[in-house]
């Protein structure tokens, strides 16, 4: 570990930890990813290091921040990406706080150690008025109603890009079997945002080169166009 001011801690997988870490370089922080394992978060979580017992967690020069929203909204004010205009920012906290029953479209699934039953509960959240669906269709209606494109109708890009890009996009890597990102051509605004948002230099410079096999080619432009 080395002494830079900031450290996130999270699963080595973008999850909750993805829009953070986007915005932690987008800040020109200094900071490192740090990767915990399952003994780290069980000590973490034992001596108290974990303020809600919960990853990710951010250690600042002013103390340890939790919940992946708060961290967010803590780093958007460090890379410009909350709005001056009270209520474009307040627009952009209700996307945040609007999308949280939607982010766990896979929770519940993860424990399930049969593969094939694994596959089966998870196709069936992307089939019609399920979790899944009801939550892609919802979003794709939001993208309809935005004449700028991004997603709360902010002038500019936003922490509710950073959160809705990695969050939506991230599911369709293929690290979750049964999730596969022909779901997505059903919906083509979410299709265009991918593209808005891919290509925004800040994010296209920041995905631009990626390790063999990342889980992050999701992210990159065109990265559903075969669709
Ligand atoms: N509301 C929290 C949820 C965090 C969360 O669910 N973290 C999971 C990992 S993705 C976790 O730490 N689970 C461990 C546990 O519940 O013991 C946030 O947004 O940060």
């Amino acid at each position: 570990m080395t002494s830079k001011p900031y450290k996130l801690y999270y699963w080595p997988i973008p999850g909750l930890g993805e829009a953070s870490r986007v915005a932690l370089t987008l800040a020109k922080l200094e900071w490192e990813d740090i990767a915990i394992d399952g003994k780290m978060f069980a000590d973490m979580k034992g001596d108290g290091t974990l303020p809600w017992g919960m990853v990710p967690l951010l250690q600042t020069p002013d103390g340890p921040l939790a919940e992946s929203i708060a961290i967010l909204r803590y780093l958007g004010n460090m890379c410009g990406l909350i709005p001056d205009d009270p209520f474009s920012a307040a627009k952009v906290d209700e996307f945040l706080d609007g999308i949280a029953p939607h982010s766990g479209i896979l929770d519940g699934t993860f424990s399930i150690d049969d593969v094939e039953e694994r596959i089966r509960v998870r196709t069936a959240l992307f089939e019609p008025e399920a979790k899944g669906t009801k939550s892609l269709t919802l979003l794709e209606e939001k993208l309809s109603q935005s004449s700028t494109g991004w997603v709360a109708n902010t002038p500019a890009m936003n922490i509710a890009d950073l959160k809705i890009f990695t969050h939506v996009f991230g599911m369709f890597s293929g690290n979750f079997d049964g999730v596969d990102k022909s779901i997505l051509s059903d919906y083509p605004n979410l299709v265009k945002y991918h593209d808005l948002v891919a290509n925004e230099p800040r994010i296209k410079d920041h995905y631009a080169n990626l390790p063999e096999g990342s889980l992050r080619w999701t992210y990159q432009p065109g990265a559903f166009s075969s669709l």
